[in-house]
């Protein structure tokens, strides 16, 4: 049984992935810091799994992952532990500068220090993979796509800390030979996501009969991936994929802002009807614009369907369905993950710009 070390594992992808991972026959060990982020309410389900193994520590600790790649000897790291909030990176870039870029750097050198020392064939197999946003290429006009080559151009505080550990990451293959894979993935939704980010927010503000605030005029663009899509993305491209390469994982599925609101409030509409002729689509309101708002993301995938003939197999409408189930059916969840973290509030103005800097 091959042993994997994911980071980040209590996170909304990470906890997605760890169950995946379980289910292809890996062993897990799961490093989390248990930030806001972070919960172990989302990995509850597999906590008793003679297979899976919670660490709770920083990806900065050297002393630790020294010891931890020591006694698990892992095949493989799959690096999702970060910092990925762009409004929470406004208010407060400290905490992104911090993890996405130190702690990558100090979970790549530890790794090197790893693999350098690992014998034949296990060092022939090990494999790197850093997991990352298409938010690294910038802003996209109304044509046009990302591809891997897509000069990088980050324009928020948390695009730029995950630009820089690409970087690193890719400084490291070419200057010392690790092997690491990079995926740059749209924006994922599914269920265990932390309701800061715009869908499970809409969901459970539509549910509270809160208002439901749509960033400028609604016309921004995303393109949407489902959770466990990505989750076989990660897989095939962690078993298959050419070392030193970058691979973009997208859902092909653009959708305005306000075009996935509309779609949340009419699916709710369906299976938690307001009566009397009212629709959520009532609680919508347009609200001050974040600052560096990116226009439009959209990413090319065809790298990743013709060298390892990915694609994803949720459509946008099923996967949405399932995702407003999900919530509705996971109250227990929301309530335990927001407790005195998170009151569904208004994050990212930067008028109230924290950290030390230091
Ligand atoms: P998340 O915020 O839900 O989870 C992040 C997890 O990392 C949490 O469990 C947190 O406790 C943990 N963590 C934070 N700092 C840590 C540290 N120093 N040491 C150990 N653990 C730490 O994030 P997510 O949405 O699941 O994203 C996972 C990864 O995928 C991130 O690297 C993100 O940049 C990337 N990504 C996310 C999306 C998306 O749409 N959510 C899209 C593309 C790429
Ligand atoms: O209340 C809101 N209203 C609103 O209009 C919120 C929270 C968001 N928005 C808009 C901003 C974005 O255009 O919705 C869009 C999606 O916002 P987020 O959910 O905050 O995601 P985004 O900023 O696009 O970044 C996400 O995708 C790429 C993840 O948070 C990142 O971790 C990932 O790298």
């Amino acid at each position: 049984m091959r042993t994997l070390l994911i980071t980040g594992g209590c996170g909304f992808i990470g906890s997605n992935l760890v169950r995946y991972c379980l289910k292809q026959g890996y062993r897990v060990i799961n490093l989390d810091k248990l930030t806001y982020a972070g919960n172990l309410a989302s990995v509850r389900d597999v906590e008793n799994n003679p297979s899976y193994n919670f660490v709770h520590g920083d990806i900065a600790d050297t002393d630790l992952l020294r010891k931890i790649l020591a006694k698990e000897q892992p095949s493989g790291i799959l690096n999702l532990a970060a910092e990925s909030h762009v409004d929470r990176s406004i208010d407060a870039p400290d905490d992104f500068i911090q993890t996405n870029i130190m702690g990558t750097y100090r979970l790549l050198k530890a790794t090197l220090e790893y693999w350098e020392n690992l014998d034949h064939p296990a060092k022939e197999t090990f494999r790197f993979l850093h997991v990352s946003t298409d938010e690294v290429f910038g802003s996209l006009d109304p044509e046009g796509y990302f591809t891997e080559t897509t000069p990088y151009n980050p324009r928020s505080p948390y695009s730029a800390s995950k630009a820089s550990s690409d970087h690193l990451v890719r400084a490291f293959f070419h200057t010392y030979g690790l092997p690491t894979l990079i995926t740059n993935c749209s924006n994922n939704y599914g269920p265990y996501q932390f309701p800061e980010k715009l869908i499970p927010l809409m969901i459970i503000s539509a549910f509270n009969g809160k208002p439901l605030p749509v960033y400028g005029d609604g016309s921004n663009i995303r393109d949407w991936l489902y959770v466990e899509d990505h989750c076989e993305a990660l897989v095939e491209v962690f078993e298959k994929g050419r070392p030193g390469e970058t691979y973009n994982i997208g859902g092909h599925n653009e959708k305005t802002n306000l075009e996935v609101v509309q779609a949340l409030c009419d699916l709710l509409d369906d299976l938690r009807p307001k009566g009397y002729n009212a629709s959520y689509r009532d609680q919508i309101i347009f609200v001050t614009d974040r600052p560096g708002h990116d226009r439009r993301y959209a990413i090319n995938a065809e790298k990743i369907q013709r060298e390892l003939g990915w694609k994803p197999k949720e459509s946008f409408e099923t996967g949405l369905e399932k995702t407003v189930k999900w919530y509705l059916d996971n109250q227990w969840w929301v309530k335990e993950v927001t407790q005195g973290k998170y009151n569904l509030e208004r994050l990212g103005l930067g008028n109230r710009r924290e950290g030390t800097g230091k």
